[in-house]
């Protein structure tokens, strides 16, 4: 179901010439409102009216997450306080939170673009959803929520954690959809069979998975393990939120932009030079009608391409990859570029391990070095006597080491653990523990 025939479907022209005119208000408002900016411009000797075509935007200075620390916490904002009805901030795990500011038009707005990536993904105003995103500062739980509502799904907002519960909950409300990150779907899953349930047969048909990365071999694993469509949605708070973009799930090959919304561009990050269709490289957004904070060319950190040829659903937005990871999560192991979620696809083919893993970061002398931590199932651990000596766990270890030395050209340690080691996660998964500062301080 395509939620808003008109802009989902708008022929290209039409399109962008919508977006021109917001970009041109956008430039204009930020240049008004926000001293940052007008002084950014003033220093690039630029101003609103040097906008006068998409492509002009390529002369406008990027913003980037310091931008935002630097004025912690409302300092580039563009809206009155009495007129900004929402706050939400990123975790800040390093330093400062990220504060981010919605008007009620921009609390409208990401409603509409949630509602349409609900409709995208499978979901109807007849279903029930599970939403499990966290509630609270994180933009997944009332990202979703506002979304549902508008869409008039039947929205549960359960939050996060208390895995039982959310079992239990599944099981009485009969939801169609389910909203978590990936990882948080693999964990109910595997608490469903602990409890003697089958999750392959629950009355869930979808779920809108996000806000970490995922590979498509992980999409394989969890639509087996929970019989279901598995979507990928993505957004971050910067922008707006979920709902940035969004798989169709006629085609589940490529995420829509909400392209009304926010204007696309790929960069490669090392010149700041765009790169043509197709190519990967840092994903640049600017939000064309945010009123409380419009942002200007953000970089993003994530990396992927886009593809503008059309799809089978009738959309003619164009649709970017899915997330191959972050710029400051690439690995650089003896000269070789790799993203951890890219080790997933060799770990997912051995059927003896689960889909949950580690990877800790540490220097060996001027190198690089990699532990892959990952643990047996059950089955397994119980098979080879409950012995990590076995060689059936050395057999297996020498496996994917080589599946990871064929595919990612890296090597890397493989540790492997007794079933239920590695943590869960509830929210965003912790699949990376970088030692190497660390070294370097000690
Ligand atoms: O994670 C927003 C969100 C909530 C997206 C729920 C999807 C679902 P932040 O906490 O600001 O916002 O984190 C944003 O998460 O820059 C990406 O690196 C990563 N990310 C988000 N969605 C995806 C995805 C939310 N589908 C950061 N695939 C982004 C890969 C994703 N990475």
């Amino acid at each position: 179901m395509i939620f808003n025939e008109e802009l989902e479907t708008l022929e290209r022209d039409k399109l962008e010439e919508l977006q021109l005119n917001n970009l041109q208000k956008t430039v204009q408002r930020v240049y008004d409102k926000v001293p940052f900016y007008k002084e950014k411009f003033t220093e690039a000797g630029l101003n609103p009216d040097d906008i006068q075509s998409l492509d002009d935007l390529q002369k406008l200075p990027f913003t980037v997450k310091k931008d935002l620390r630097n004025h912690y916490p409302y300092g580039l904002f563009a809206s009155p306080m009495k007129d900004i009805v929402r706050l939400h901030a990123s975790s800040g795990t390093s330093g400062k939170p990220t504060v981010v500011a919605y008007s009620e038009n921009d609390i409208d707005n990401w409603a509409e673009i949630v509602a349409r990536s609900i409709a995208a993904s499978g979901g109807s105003p007849n279903d029930v959803m599970h939403n499990a995103y966290g509630y609270g500062l994180f933009t997944g739980g009332l990202g979703l929520h506002h979304g549902g509502e508008k869409l008039g799904i039947t929205t549960v907002p359960v939050s996060g954690g208390n895995t039982k519960r959310q079992i239990m909950l599944i099981q009485d409300f009969q939801p169609q959809v389910i909203c978590s990150t990936p990882s948080y779907a693999l964990h109910i899953a595997e608490k469903m069979k602990e409890q003697g349930i089958d999750p392959k047969r629950t009355s869930l048909k979808y779920g809108i998975f996000g806000a970490e990365p995922w590979s498509e071999a992980m999409r394989n694993t969890i639509e087996q393990k929970l019989g279901i469509k598995a979507m990928d949605i993505y957004g971050l708070s910067e922008i707006v939120g979920p709902g940035v973009s969004i798989e169709c799930v006629e085609e589940q090959d490529g995420l829509h932009i909400q392209e009304d919304h926010f204007l696309f561009e790929v960069i490669d990050p090392d010149t700041n030079e765009r790169v043509p269709d197709g190519e990967y490289g840092e994903l640049v957004i600017t939000s064309l009608k945010k009123e409380a904070l419009p942002i200007i060319r953000y970089r993003t950190g994530d990396i992927a391409a886009i593809n503008r040829e059309k799809c089978s659903c009738g959309r003619t937005t164009a649709r970017m990859t899915r997330v191959k990871g972050r710029i400051d999560d690439m690995l650089v192991i003896r000269g070789v570029n790799v993203f951890p979620f890219e080790m997933e696809r060799s770990l997912l083919k051995v059927k003896e391990l689960t889909p949950h893993y580690q990877l800790f970061l540490s220097k060996d002398g001027h190198l690089d070095a990699v532990e892959l931590s990952v643990e047996l199932s059950e089955e397994s651990y119980v098979r080879c006597e409950q012995d990590l000596e076995h060689a059936d766990v050395f057999r297996l270890k020498q496996q994917l080491r080589s599946s990871i030395k064929q595919e990612c050209l890296v090597s890397v340690d493989v540790n492997v653990k007794p079933p239920k080691s590695i943590p869960r996660s509830e929210g965003k998964a912790v699949r990376i523990v970088d030692k190497r500062m660390e070294q370097a301080v000690n």
